[in-house]
């Protein structure tokens, strides 16, 4: 087959399998994942490989959700036993899910003080460092352009009143830069992965969590990258949600930061705890910059804290009154029942359609980076198209959250959207972007219009 037949039958292929992988999400307008990309937020769950193969697990993971974090596989005991010997197998098992059920995947988690092997916490500082440095790079290469998010150092801080940091191998051997070398490592690893700092008992105004704040207004004031802050929300009695939880997300925010509900558990039944899941989720949709929200656990048959009963689906996988309550709290509705089976979806049909806006963000002497917003129309839609036409000689250098092809002159750049952010509820909207070389011709790119399907 002549080259350009061949990229053309393999581009089919690709939107064919595209629209089939989507459809369910886009069409199930009563499930967490779905009302939350309504309200631009993504919801998400901890999923542990070994719980994959059960039906009832994985149909209500694939129906519900639209995020996962892995419970335990990349931590750094399950990625590298030893040193230099990475293994992948059980993490990748969950990603590959996640991919081909347009899921985003947050990366959890590259330097934590547990699940830490032995190894490591006997080296010195100058090997520790570059164990540490050799850590986040071999594993975020490993998964360059497939996590949309890293928790880069996780639990840092102490509980209590000190605000100090706690004492672990990288604290107490490295010193409190252990946490910018962190950051900086990461981000020259997989500059378009967000990179965020996440810690629990930081959920409502104390101690602990300002000294959280100090460390990323700091990092945000000397230009450290750091992109996002999780709050991990594990709820009881003994630490219920703060009344001050949405402003403590709002302050972060304010900071220049996405925020994200990370972990989020709440022990309890019946009216109390679908109150406190319903004011978890109000408090996120509230603040701008909460991205989305991860519960810890699919079903309370697996959860960490089982006996306490804290997530949405109990032991057989039947929707709690807090399953209503969240997805209610979300702007959608329940259909009742929840057996762990995919109801199925389809395609929304022919009433597919979007717009798209363009902005220029910033230029410098020899470039440009261009931002796109396409928005969907009054229905849901399972993938877009936008073409752009740029003026001779520019030539686009990067593009992100889109993929491009060119046609013969290399002037009209046409860009579908990545395998995980083509499914847009009804007037939700997304973006990509690119950095143009000018090569002498300041002109701005022409945008064509916009195809859904
Ligand atoms: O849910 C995880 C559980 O299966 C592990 O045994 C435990 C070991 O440390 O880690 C749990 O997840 C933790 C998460 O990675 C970080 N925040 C606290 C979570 C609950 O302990």
């Amino acid at each position: 087959m002549p080259r350009r037949a061949a990229q053309a039958f393999t581009a089919v292929l690709l939107a064919a399998s595209t629209v089939t992988a989507l459809s369910h999400t886009a069409a199930a307008a009563d499930s967490l994942g779905s009302a939350a990309a309504g309200k631009g937020r993504y919801f998400g769950t901890a999923v542990a490989a070994n719980h994959l193969g059960e039906s009832a697990y994985a149909g209500t993971l694939d129906r519900e959700f639209n995020q996962v974090t892995p419970e335990n596989e990349m931590k750094w005991d399950a990625t590298e036993g030893s040193r230099n010997t990475f293994t992948f197998g059980n993490a990748d098992q969950i990603v590959s899910h996640a991919q081909s059920q347009n899921m985003k995947v947050r990366g959890h988690t590259l330097v934590w003080h547990s699940q830490l092997p032995s190894w490591v916490s006997g080296l010195g500082a100058t090997d520790l460092r570059s164990a540490m440095n050799n850590h986040i790079t071999q594993v975020m290469q490993h998964y360059k352009g497939k996590i949309y998010a890293w928790d880069v150092v996780n639990e840092a801080y102490q509980d209590g009143s000190s605000g100090a940091l706690r004492s672990s191998p990288f604290a107490d051997k490295l010193g409190s830069g252990f946490i910018e070398e962190a950051f900086r490592t990461a981000r020259s690893v997989d500059p378009n992965a967000k990179l965020c700092y996440n810690d629990y008992n930081t959920d409502g105004v104390n101690a602990k969590s300002n000294a959280v704040y100090a460390m990323v207004k700091d990092f945000k004031s000397r230009g450290v990258p750091i992109d996002c802050v999780g709050f991990q929300s594990h709820f009881n009695s003994a630490s219920p949600v703060p009344s001050d939880y949405q402003a403590n997300l709002q302050r972060f925010a304010d900071l220049g930061v996405d925020v994200q509900i990370t972990e989020l558990d709440i022990e309890g039944s019946g009216t109390a705890q679908a109150n406190n899941y319903s004011n978890v989720v109000k408090a996120c949709l509230a603040v701008t910059r909460c991205t989305g929200l991860t519960v810890w656990g699919v079903t309370d048959k697996y959860s960490w804290r089982s006996s306490g009963t804290p997530l949405l689906f109990d032991s057989n996988y039947g929707k709690k009154p807090a399953y209503d309550a969240a997805l209610a709290a979300l702007g959608g509705s329940s259909t009742g029942g929840g057996d762990g089976g995919n109801p199925g979806g389809g395609n929304p049909g022919g009433n597919a359609t979007c717009t798209v806006s363009f902005a220029r963000t910033s230029d410098w002497n020899d470039g440009y980076n261009g931002e796109v917003t396409v928005k969907a129309g009054s229905a849901p839609i399972n993938g877009w198209t936008v073409t752009l036409t740029f003026a001779p000689p520019q030539k686009v250098a990067s593009l992100w959250n889109g993929t491009p092809s060119w046609d013969s002159s290399g002037n009209v750049m046409t860009v579908r959207a990545a395998s995980y952010n083509g499914s847009l509820a009804a007037g939700a909207s997304t973006s990509f972007g690119f950095t143009a070389a000018k090569n002498g011709n300041n002109s701005t790119p022409t945008l064509g219009a916009c195809t859904a399907s």
